[in-house]
């Protein structure tokens, strides 16, 4: 007898999004850094040239990768990569998974627990449902995912991470699942959240810092403005950039109509009114490799 019936239909299916945090195939990310200005997706549909259409403003964040590596390295945090709902072979032609993102915390065995920070209600807060086809794994724009890169000297909260909108993920798998590779994640990481980041590069990489206490979006749009327009889609809404205090000055919607701050003295406060959405595409580079403890 080769097989034993379950119920009456065929097989039954799994995408993987009810599975238990930590069931599936988990992957420790060992290496990562903002890409290429041409490596990416296409989030707004739309092409500044012919076949040039990946999204990828904030590029230029590459010279932080330097930081980006050693902070990953020094943090006893992981990142986690899990790939869950993949069915047993024969594989179908086209699998439907579940791609979530956790930060692992060393466990006192050797092994790690999935933080409570990465999850909302017994999953995992960022999380993508993906197609597996011949090894490679893909997510179109419009997913919320969190990447978080590095988390903070004392642990308390993560400084270096990115909320992404509109976020798409790309990667292969090689036949053992042993490995990540070719993968990328790219979205738009949002006015909102950047102003809420501190700059994570201050005291560590001085070229990428303006003045100690500015966040991340001050850096960002002394250099760069949005370009992808989150809904509602009513045109780019743009910052400016006071080039002595090196704060934001002024925000402007996606109109053009001045947004007054919320408090006068503060003028970068213009960049924490719940209008401003949109965001700045941005392409992450990621490796990982299988996780062979505990997950606890
Ligand atoms: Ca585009
Ligand atoms: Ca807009």
């Amino acid at each position: 007898m080769l097989l034993i019936a379950c119920g009456g239909g065929g097989p039954s299916t799994s995408d993987g999004q009810d599975d238990a945090p930590g069931s599936g195939l988990v992957f420790v990310v060992n290496s990562v850094g903002v890409a290429e200005r041409t490596r990416g997706f296409d989030l707004d549909g739309a092409c500044v040239a012919t076949d040039d259409c990946v999204d990828n403003r904030l590029y230029q964040l590459r010279a932080g990768n330097t930081e980006v590596l050693r902070v990953l390295s020094e943090s006893a945090d992981r990142l986690l990569v899990e790939i869950a709902g993949i069915e047993p072979e024969p594989a179908p032609e086209v699998d439907l998974v579940s791609v979530s993102l956790y930060v692992g915390e060393p466990t006192p065995t050797g092994g790690l627990r999935i933080s409570e920070r990465s999850l909302l209600e017994g999953r995992a807060r960022s999380r993508a449902l993906a197609q597996l086809e011949n090894d490679e794994i893909s997510a179109p724009p419009g997913h919320e995912l969190e990447l978080v890169l590095g988390t903070d000297r004392d642990g308390a909260s993560y400084d270096l991470a990115f909320r992404l909108a509109v976020a798409a993920l790309q990667a292969r798998i090689d036949p053992a699942k042993a490995r990540l590779d070719r993968f990328l994640i790219g979205g738009a990481a949002t006015i909102p959240d950047l102003a809420t980041r501190p700059n994570p590069f201050c005291g560590r990489e001085e070229a990428l810092c303006g003045r100690d206490d500015q966040t991340l979006l001050d850096l960002i749009a002394s250099a760069a403005q949005p370009d992808i327009d989150i809904s509602p889609a009513d045109g780019l809404e743009k910052l400016h950039v006071n080039q002595v205090s090196r704060r934001v000055s002024r925000c402007l919607d996606g109109q053009g109509r001045e947004l007054e701050p919320s408090n006068a003295a503060e003028p970068w406060t213009c960049a924490l009114r719940s209008e401003l959405k949109d965001g700045y595409s941005i392409t992450f580079e990621l490796e990982a490799h299988r996780f062979e403890g505990e997950i606890e």
